[in-house]
């Protein structure tokens, strides 16, 4: 069964354009609840390791340089079919194809900046979740 919760960021494009109000509001306007959520930076260390998933990636250097260049917002959110749901609220990695009226399609400027993060499995979720709120209380 799908789980229900997801992890997200802002990435610091959005944050810099001032958008964290209306992609907040969107977020929860689509039925989403915060159960923990911090305005912070990640140090390119940090990012490196979040993305090393995607270490052998052309773009991985880049990818961590505009993550780590500017503050983020990071959130654990909770909905039924959380993962899932929020992959569709978001759009496509590439904002040139994001779905109309998708956070992306409003707020993204590139398939590298790309305005929002979600976790892409539950399985993820859980491991992104904590790397940003291990020890956290969860409401
Ligand atoms: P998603 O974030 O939609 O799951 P992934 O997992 O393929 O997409 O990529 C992770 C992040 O890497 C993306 N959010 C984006 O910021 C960056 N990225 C993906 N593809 C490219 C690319 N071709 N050029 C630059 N950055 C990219």
């Amino acid at each position: 069964m799908a789980g229900n919760k997801t992890f997200t960021m802002i990435k610091p494009d959005a944050v810099r354009n001032g958008h964290i109000g209306a992609i907040l509001e969107q977020i929860c306007g689509a039925g989403f609840r915060i159960v923990a959520m911090k305005y912070t930076k990640l140090s390119a260390e940090k990012a490196g390791e979040f993305y090393a998933v995607h270490k052998e990636r052309p773009f991985y250097g880049e990818l961590v340089e505009f993550m780590s260049s500017g503050p983020i917002v990071s959130a654990i959110l909770e909905k039924d079919n959380a993962v899932e749901d929020f992959r569709t609220l978001i759009g496509a990695t590439n904002p040139a194809d994001a779905a109309p009226g998708t956070i992306r399609a409003k707020y993204a400027t590139s398939i590298g900046e790309n305005a929002v993060h979600g976790a892409d499995s539950d399985e993820n979720a859980g491991i992104e979740g904590n790397f940003h709120f291990a020890g956290t209380e969860m409401f």
